[in-house]
């Protein structure tokens, strides 16, 4: 039955627009009681067109895939074994980013055995009541497909659908098939023609005529309009058709943290990163928007600033999206469609409507990014006096020394908001942003998986040291297979995003430093010394350690000639953040406090949520 499914994988292909790949073209896998005779018998004996890679930990892998996943648009993924127990366990996060971003991945848990001769056998849950449970039923909620083969010929029906699940732009996420222990090892006579090569399309919807007409018609009664771009732009390859949609109507693009790099060249209808995270001059441009195109947006929390951001009275939304739950976010007027073609019908109705946003709108939003960028130059362009390096420098350099090719991978921390603020993807280097789940530890497997895909540019990732400290065991798997990533690891002494949000919220330091216990029994002494550069050269990276942007320059430009990972350690400010959009966030502080502090901030907060939220539905 594993042979089985090391052969049907070897075979699998998907196609888009004539271009053709492997579907699934290796396996991650960490072997134990309930694979290692199964699923890893079938890849020694059978693997040769379905290489085997060896990860450290199981969540990992998972987030090496959806790497790849996210660095092929969604083309092609990665398959994951694991044994029962902890280790299918220790894949729930990985399915839970993949399924939340929409990133297909396929995971093949091992599971006690069926015939039920043994047991309880090692790290078999006992459900009380229901007997054919196990952990692997908790995969349920985190998958788009799931099936337990109790049978070997169960593959007969379970791996064609989980392929169309996992091309399916609609469906995809994570796909799961629990897997007995002894069931892997069982032998039957499968028909040879299942084994024949098969090609998956992914297929692009064409929008409903109707639905353009209605929204070229709402567009020509809007002054103020505004695109917000998500991920589904890049995972429909709609670049191209999105620029020449927003310069013909002259209508500026603000990109969510997953559509980040969707305008890929300089344009004046190019805002940057919006959102609670994003520039100023993009959230001026949404809060007077009367008219709002998402296209391929979630619309999540972040991106409507939990709803406030859409100030403007009788703001009218129209929604591309594949997924027609997602088109139909706020009230939208949904255009179910794959972005691609949607964009193009668009472009040729809003061309004969003669739709154009005016020269002063234009000028406006013009005069705000010009006002934004001198707001950031004046916040990362001096190096104040007695202090480390600010992280925006820190991105700033890095941005200035990337080239077309590369790619910058984040996922959590302090990062991805100043990444959305900050990052340039005008010099040809992608930004893979997981703000999704926004998972800790999803960076530096994805980058190995981003790496996996063949591509020749540099792979940075980017780390905070909580981050870091989450999952830096991947750097093996980097140094094994000579998948060359350069960390970059900001050393904040903490989770510092967290406690900037705590004053905020609580108006009180607690728990997110990484500080000893002081005399008073409390989290408040010095910073712990921890050596990250150490830590990364005892995994086998080569490593710097840079305090100045002229030593982080020299660390990047040393960095790129090498084939192996690199780690390079920058100490950055703890307490020093970006400027911020001015767009408000709901996170609730406590309603009731004996501390008049926190008491004042739920005061405003109530405040503030009164005249800034206004529900769309
Ligand atoms: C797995 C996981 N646990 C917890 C969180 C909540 N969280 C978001 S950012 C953050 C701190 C990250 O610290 P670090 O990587 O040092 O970045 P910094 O905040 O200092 O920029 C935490 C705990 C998360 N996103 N993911
Ligand atoms: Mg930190």
């Amino acid at each position: 039955m594993s042979q089985a499914i090391v052969d049907y994988l070897s075979v699998q292909y998907s196609a888009r627009d004539g271009q053709r790949q492997r579907l699934i073209p290796a396996m991650f896998g960490i072997f134990g009681h309930g694979n290692v005779a199964g699923l890893g018998q079938g890849l020694y004996e059978r693997g040769r067109d379905l290489p085997y890679y060896q990860p450290r930990n199981e969540q990992s892998m998972v987030h090496a895939a959806l790497g790849y996943a996210r660095a092929m648009n969604r083309r092609a993924t990665l398959a994951c074994t694991s044994s029962i127990g902890p280790g299918a366990t220790n894949m729930l996060t990985g399915a839970a980013t993949a399924t939340i971003n929409r990133l297909p991945v396929l995971l093949l848990p091992a599971d006690y055995y069926a015939t039920r001769h043994q047991g309880p056998v090692l790290q078999q849950l006992q459900h009380p009541t229901e007997a054919d449970v196990s952990v692997n039923d908790a995969f349920r909620p985190l998958s788009r497909f799931f099936d337990r083969i109790t049978r070997p010929e169960q593959l007969l029906t379970a791996l064609p659908e989980a392929m169309r699940v996992l091309t399916d732009p609609v469906e995809t996420g994570a796909v799961t098939l629990s897997l007995p222990q002894d069931i892997q090892t069982e032998a039957y006579g499968f028909p040879r023609h299942f084994f024949a090569e098969r090609t998956w399309a992914i297929e692009r919807r064409a929008p409903d005529a109707a639905r353009i007409a209605e929204a070229i018609a709402l567009l020509r009664e809007a002054e103020r309009p505004v695109i917000i771009a998500g991920g589904g732009v890049h995972y429909s390859e709609a670049w191209t058709e999105l620029l020449a949609f927003a310069e013909t109507t002259g209508i500026p693009v603000v990109e969510t943290f997953a559509g980040r790099g969707a305008i890929r060249q300089e344009s004046p209808v190019r805002l940057g990163g919006g959102g609670v995270s994003g520039t100023r001059a993009a959230a001026r441009a949404v809060a007077t928007a009367d008219f709002v195109l998402a296209i391929g947006t979630r619309l999540a929390d972040f991106t409507t600033g939990s709803q406030g951001v859409f100030a403007a009275e009788g703001v009218r939304f129209v929604s591309i999206n594949i997924v027609s739950r997602d088109a139909h976010r706020l009230g939208a007027l949904p255009i179910v469609a794959d972005a691609r073609l949607a964009l193009v019908a668009l472009r040729e109705a809003a061309r004969a409507a003669g739709v154009r946003v005016d020269e002063a709108r234009r000028a406006e939003i013009a005069g705000w990014c010009a006002e934004w960028e001198d707001t950031l130059r004046r916040e990362i362009d001096v190096d104040r006096p007695g202090e480390r390096m600010a992280q925006g420098a820190l991105i700033r350099t890095l941005n200035a020394q990337a080239r077309p090719g590369d790619c910058v991978l984040s996922a959590a921390g302090g990062f991805p908001g100043d990444l959305q603020k900050l990052w340039d993807p005008t010099g040809g280097c992608d930004l893979f942003l997981e703000f999704g789940y926004s998972c800790m530890g999803w960076e530096i497997p994805a980058g190995i998986g981003a790496r996996m895909t063949g591509r020749s540019g540099e792979v940075y990732v980017l780390v905070g040291d909580g981050t870091y400290l989450m999952n830096p065991t991947e750097i093996v798997t980097a140094l094994q297979e000579r998948l060359k990533i350069t960390l970059v690891i900001s050393d904040n002494h903490g989770f510092q995003i967290i406690r900037n949000l705590q004053m905020g919220r609580v108006g009180h330091s607690f728990g997110n430093e990484f500080r000893a216990r002081d005399r008073a029994g409390h989290l408040a002494g010095d910073y712990l010394p921890v050596d990250y550069a150490a830590n990364a050269a005892s995994l086998g990276a080569r490593v710097w350690r840079a305090h100045t942007r002229e030593e982080l320059r020299a660390a990047l430009a040393e960095a790129r000639a090498e084939t192996g990972p690199c780690a390079i350690v920058v100490e950055t400010e703890p307490h020093r953040y970006l400027p911020d959009s001015g767009v408000w966030w709901d996170i609730a502080p406590a309603e009731v406090s004996d501390d008049p502090t926190t008491r004042e901030i739920r005061e405003r907060y109530e405040r503030d949520r009164a005249e800034r939220q206004r529900l769309h539905y």
